[in-house]
């Protein structure tokens, strides 16, 4: 039995146990196949703190012997192990480490030293300011990634601007799906934390209960051993978990309701095509703008009356003010569309129906966040 098989038995999830000395700093770290990067990994973590700490690995049965390794070094750090029988995945990884952790503030990281352990006092600092939970992001002023290629760059653009999409609570935070953050046990004490996929910080900020939430620049480096987990799983994954956290939020029903209004604009649009062109002998392209036109009216009209149905109005200055507006934003719709659809064709060689298909995705996005904040203008 591993020894924290042996510490964990009844034990209940965040509690500290009876006797147990108290540490100030878990540090929770998931791990598959990382032997590589273990001896650096520690070794900076201990030199860049100057209090009491402790290490959680939660490792995945790794098949290059990473839990025995960091049961090794535990001899020279305060690393704990916890050794689960099957890869589980990061997020819930994590999770179980929580259970595990006896300090009052959390920081967790990968093991894979693309989170500097030099940033830890700085989300710490944090963490003394008040702070519930501080973010180590990519996304603000002096923040950024290394060595990611075009396409990595763009699914995460993808996922940042689906989870703000969806998750209206995280909406001001800059990067909500960073893997490197600190936190006060509080934050998830009380919480029912049930991730799947990677993206444990998300849950954590839907599930959690924090107020101020702080974030700090930090560079995603370049991995320089072993290899990168990130798949296409992985991907599903936190397609899953959006729709998962997202179940909950009032915000998605509003978005299913505008998605459904953009089709039945589609139809408008096709129905009256047909019969401006083939019943009443208009040439087709003056029987387009028209049709165009009126799907673009009936879209606005079923917005107004149901989607953003609490924010209705009958002064006509408003309603004028709000088509106006309504148009302008699905004409950038339509430019985002088209960027998208010449930029993944032309650059990446994606067949174009496909290609359209991300247009569409990206152009209904914007739509329903611009016209959300500043058309109906729905407060957070
Ligand atoms: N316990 C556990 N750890 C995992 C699992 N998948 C990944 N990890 C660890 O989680 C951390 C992040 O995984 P990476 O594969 O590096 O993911 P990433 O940093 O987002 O992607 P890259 O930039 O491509 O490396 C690393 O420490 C991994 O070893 C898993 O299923 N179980
Ligand atoms: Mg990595």
């Amino acid at each position: 039995m591993s020894e924290l098989n042996r510490i964990s038995e009844g034990r209940n999830n965040f509690e500290l146990p009876k006797g147990t000395k108290m540490k100030n700093i878990s540090i929770i770290i998931p791990t598959f196949n990382e032997k590589g990067n273990l001896q650096e990994l520690f070794r900076r973590i201990d030199n860049s703190l100057d209090c009491a700490y402790e290490c959680i690995l939660v490792d995945d049965n790794s098949a290059d012997g990473t839990g025995e390794f960091a049961e090794k070094l535990s001899r020279k750090y305060p690393i704990t192990v916890v050794h689960r029988k099957n890869k589980r995945g990061l997020a819930s990884a994590v999770a179980e480490g929580f259970k595990h952790a006896s300090g009052n503030i959390f920081v967790v990281m990968d093991a894979d030293l693309q989170h500097s352990p030099e940033k830890i006092p700085d989300l710490i600092k944090e963490l003394e300011k008040e702070r519930d939970v501080a973010i180590a992001s990519r996304y603000i002023e002096s923040g950024g990634t290394e060595k990611w290629s075009y396409f990595r760059r763009l699914t995460s653009y993808i996922a940042g601007f689906l989870v703000k999409t969806i998750l209206p609570r995280v909406r001001r935070i800059s990067d909500p799906l960073s893997g490197f953050f600190a936190l006060k046990r509080e934050v998830v004490k009380e919480s029912n934390l049930d991730p799947c996929g990677y993206k444990i910080l998300l849950e954590i900020l839907i599930k959690g209960s924090y107020e101020e939430v702080a974030e700090v620049p930090f560079i995603f480096k370049g991995r320089k051993t072993g290899k990168s987990k990130l798949s296409l799983r992985e991907e599903v994954d936190y397609l899953k978990h959006l729709y998962k956290l997202s179940k909950s939020e009032k915000e998605t029903i509003r978005f299913l309701k505008f998605c459904l209004v953009g089709l039945s604009g589609v139809l408008v649009n096709l129905g009256l095509l047909w019969l401006l062109t083939e019943v009443a002998g208009w040439f087709y392209q003056i029987s387009a703008v028209f049709s165009i036109e009126i799907s673009i009216l009936s879209n606005f009209i079923l917005n107004e009356t149901w989607t953003f149905r609490e924010k209705r109005t009958s002064a006509i200055k408003v309603l004028l003010s709000r088509m106006l507006k309504f148009n302008t934003v699905g004409i950038g719709g339509l430019l985002i569309n088209m960027a998208v659809l010449f930029t993944l064709t032309e650059f990446f060689g994606i067949y174009y129906l496909i290609s359209e298909m991300f247009g569409i995705g990206a152009a209904v996005l914007w739509n329903f966040t611009i016209n959300t904040w500043w058309t109906w203008k729905v407060k957070r």
